[in-house]
């Protein structure tokens, strides 16, 4: 076998036993169209929703007239603001401590917010009666720029909370200002940037839904819905309809991508449910792409300025960092509840700094509320692409080459654990191996003299190379640090050894395409040396699995994935008992190799997990005190969260005459400890590098003055395809995490959290002829010209 577990002809066999390039279980069904996403759900009975949403940005809702939509021979019922007002629904909890309405009652605040929910017979005679709703709005100025959310003539949007006369939501802060100030005023060279994360969308390719089931007779809710954190959803609903949690049972089938977009409860959801206890049938809604793209959670949306402090021979003293953050018509940003800008303040990235500070501003705009962790862990993409352009900006005004300027700075290896200026404690790194590993890969100095060549030559297209190096914190999180709504974020697992060996491994995070079936299969035959394929995930039904909050911020493999090889080396523990048992030795007197526990020194009376699985459920004497089965239950609470990190380097190619830019090829380190399937890793980047192009390049949620929606469907909101994507070049370095048993840290959101700003320092890289420091995201044809131009940009 090849060290990383891959058979020579590339193929893992059946019989494969752990770590490894182990082909994905779930493809065979995905693959042969045999998948179960929530629209595939049809139950007998059942009935379908429809949303009537506001066309207006902001407006007061003068009156809802159904009459009309009620008589239509198929509508079975149409609810509004105040059915909902009437069973005290109208208003939902957010993640971030607000209440969102459900179906709105005073006001509408953002165009396509939810007005109205019609339930029918067909899906089509639904969508027919939204059409026959009369409402009457009387329309308001909206608040669509949030730079001037706070001017004193703003509107104010949240007037449905007693005494709110702005649209301030929170002033957070992290770091030390004073020593900052004090950095910033001795420092030799300062450089200020301002810089856009603009409103992006996670566009999961399966849209929002819902089949929500109340059987009026044993009173339980079955709710089957597309959620990254079914267990999270079930308390919600427990605690906003009072009913309790072992009379909800929430499915997530199979998940079609989710980004983040499916972390939250969307008020769909919460009228599918009241529809089903209305009409006492099970109710579907799925939304549609426009309904998608418009109302549910976006991310970013972050308006920053970042200065740094440094000397002149180019060492970082200083960062000092403020933000003002959009957060929509409501705060439903998802994080950890302690940190409404969530982990913004590991805006020191990869670098030694001495002092470090960052201000945050939340304000209400007259926008889809949201602010989601879109492949990143809480706020980390929006802080390591603005380090990330500051470094840049500060090499072009020390005249310093970007990569020499990184190894000045990046942490070094014996310099961890380290603590950062703003309070993170970063496990384990080697940064400047995995910049030199890129920059070699890149074959970094040609790439220059290439591009020096081609400038003197006068020789086009633009020629542009940039780096990023980023760390990411995943595996959210240490109870004593973080919760979401008061719930802690440790996870559950559940192993069961079956008499003939075969495994069921039920765990609480819900995989949405990134193969837990198979990784975390491999975890549990990895820990009992018994084959991949007779261990069986369970996953993605609240009445199955052990409690835990779900998968989003890479936390999977951090938290789950610890839990699971822990769960496992309880059942080889107990197991060694039973062997010792088997064998009449002292338990203490066997050794483990995979799969058998033998007599230390004496390998040929090992018994396998097999036989030691049978005998554990057979007649076998156990010692005093010993149960039965094979069977372990764990809760696992992380010490830390892990710390990958990488390194990227991207080329691009700039048409000097349209603007379009081309990438050329784009080279990604990553080091995300040790890889359970390293196949797995690597499409996990390609994922991430694929949608750093779509931000960099294509992708933003823009408003008119009016706050009409201009990108709400697939033609003026573009996703990256692989036309616009290189043949990625992938590297790696493994520096295990010292506090997660397996040494693995997370991986699925690093690539989208780095490329970006590769790909914006390659593109300002191109255009230094031009004098060009700066430039925001998308950089689209048009954009780039206008910055070529010197006139302001636009979303
Ligand atoms: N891994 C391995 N090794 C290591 C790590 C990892 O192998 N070291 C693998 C695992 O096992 C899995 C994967 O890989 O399978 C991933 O992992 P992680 O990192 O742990 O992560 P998770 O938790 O699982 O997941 C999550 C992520 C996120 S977060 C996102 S966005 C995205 C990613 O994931 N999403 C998605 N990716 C993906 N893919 C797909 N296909 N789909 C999707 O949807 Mo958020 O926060 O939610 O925003």
């Amino acid at each position: 076998q090849h060290p990383d577990g891959q058979h020579p002809d590339g193929q893992a066999g059946n019989g494969h036993h752990g770590f490894g390039r182990v082909p994905r279980k779930e493809d065979a069904r995905f693959i042969r169209g045999r998948g179960n996403y929530v629209d595939d759900i049809k139950l007998p009975g059942m009935l379908y929703g429809a949303i009537l949403r506001s066309p207006h940005a902001h407006a007061r809702l003068v009156s809802v007239d159904t009459t009309a939509a009620e008589a239509h021979p198929q509508v079975r019922a149409v609810i509004t603001g105040e059915t909902l007002t009437g069973l005290n629904l109208a208003w939902m909890p957010t993640l971030s401590n607000d209440v969102q309405a459900v179906l709105a009652t005073d006001k509408v605040r953002y165009q396509g917010q939810e007005v109205a929910f019609v339930v029918a017979e067909t899906h089509y005679a639904a969508r027919d009666a939204l059409e026959l709703i009369d409402v009457d709005y009387e329309a308001l100025p909206p608040v669509v720029d949030a730079r001037k959310a706070l001017d004193d003539d703003a509107p104010v949007i949240r007037d449905d909370v007693e005494g709110r006369t702005d649209n301030h939501i929170f002033d957070w802060e992290a770091g030390d200002a004073e020593h900052t100030d004090r950095v910033f005023g001795e420092a030799e060279v300062v450089v200020a940037q301002d810089v856009l994360y603009p409103r992006v969308h996670p566009a999961p390719l399966e849209t929002c839904g819902i089949v929500a089931d109340m059987d009026k007779v044993t009173g339980k809710l079955t709710v089957h819905t597309t959620t990254q954190a079914p267990h999270a959803h079930r308390t919600v609903y427990a605690l906003v309809a009072g009913l309790p949690e072992h009379k909800i049972r929430v499915v997530s089938p199979d998940i079609g991508g989710g980004f983040g977009n499916k972390v939250g409860i969307y008020p769909g959801y919460v009228c599918a449910i009241v529809g089903s206890i209305v009409t006492g049938r099970p109710v579907k809604w799925i939304e549609d792409r426009s309904e998608n793209l418009m109302t549910t959670s976006f991310a970013r949306d972050y308006h920053m300025r970042g200065e740094i402090a440094a000397t002149r021979d180019g060492r970082i003293r200083g960062l000092r960092v403020k933000v003002l953050a959009d957060h929509g018509a409501f705060n439903g940003t998802a994080q950890p509840t302690k940190f409404p800008a969530g982990f913004f303040h590991v805006f020191t990235g990869s670098y030694d700094i001495e002092a470090a500070h960052c201000a945050v501003t939340g304000v209400y705009t007259n926008k889809a509320p949201g602010g989601v962790a879109y492949a990143c862990s809480f706020r980390i993409t929006e802080a390591a692409y603005l380090v990330e352009r500051l470094v840049d900006v500060l090499a072009a005004e020390l005249g310093a080459d970007p990569a020499e300027l990184r190894m000045r700075n990046l942490l070094r290896a014996e310099q961890f654990p380290y603590s950062t200026a703003t309070g993170w404690e970063y496990d384990s790194g080697d940064y400047p191996r995995t910049l030199r590993t890129a920059l070699d890969i890149a074959g970094y100095d040609e790439l220059r003299a290439e591009q020096a060549g081609r400038r003197e030559r006068g020789e086009g297209p633009l020629m542009g190379i940039g780096i990023s190096f980023f760390t990411e914190a995943v595996g959210a999180g240490p109870r004593k640090h973080m919760d979401i709504l008061g719930l802690g974020m440790a996870d559950g697992a559940e192993l069961r050894v079956h008499p003939t060996g075969k495994a069921v491994l039920r765990i609480s995070v819900q995989t949405q395409g990134q193969g837990h079936e198979t990784t975390f299969a491999q975890i549990v035959a990895h820990e009992l040396g018994i084959p991949v394929d007779d261990v069986e995930v369970v996953h993605g039904d609240t009445d199955q699995t052990p409690f835990g909050l779900g998968t989003y911020g890479s936390r999977s493999t951090p938290v789950s994935g610890a839990a699971t090889a822990v769960v496992a080396r309880k059942v080889r523990e107990r197991a060694r008992i039973v062997a010792g048992a088997m064998l009449e030795a002292s338990p203490e007197d066997l050794e483990w190799t995979p799969g058998r526990w033998a007599v230390r020194g004496d390998p040929s009376t090992g018994v396998t997990m097999q036989e030691i699985a049978m005998a554990a459920h057979g007649s076998l004497e156990l010692p005093e005190g010993v149960e039965g089965h094979l069977d372990a239950t764990t809760v696992y609470n992380p010490p830390n969260l892990t710390y990958p990190f990488g390194a990227y380097v991207a080329v691009v190619d700039v048409d000097p005459g349209t603007g379009k830019v081309t990438v050329r090829r784009f080279v990604a380190v990553d080091d995300c400890g040790v890889r359970i399937n390293p196949m797995v890793v690597e499409g996990q980047v390609h994922g991430g590098l694929a949608d750093g192009v779509g931000m960099a390049l294509m992708q933003v949620m823009a408003f008119d003055e009016d706050g009409n929606h201009l990108g709400a469907s697939f033609m003026d909101y573009l996703l990256p395809t692989a036309v616009e994507c290189p043949s990625w070049e992938l590297g790696e370095t493994v520096t295990p995490s010292p506090h997660h048993p397996l040494g693995a840290k997370g991986v699925g959101e690093s690539a989208t959290v780095g490329s970006p700003a590769a790909i914006v320092n390659a593109v300002v890289d191109a255009l230094r002829p031009y004098g060009v420091r700066h430039a925001d995201m998308p950089l689209t044809p048009a954009n780039v010209w206008r910055v070529v131009q010197g006139r302001p940009f636009r979303t």
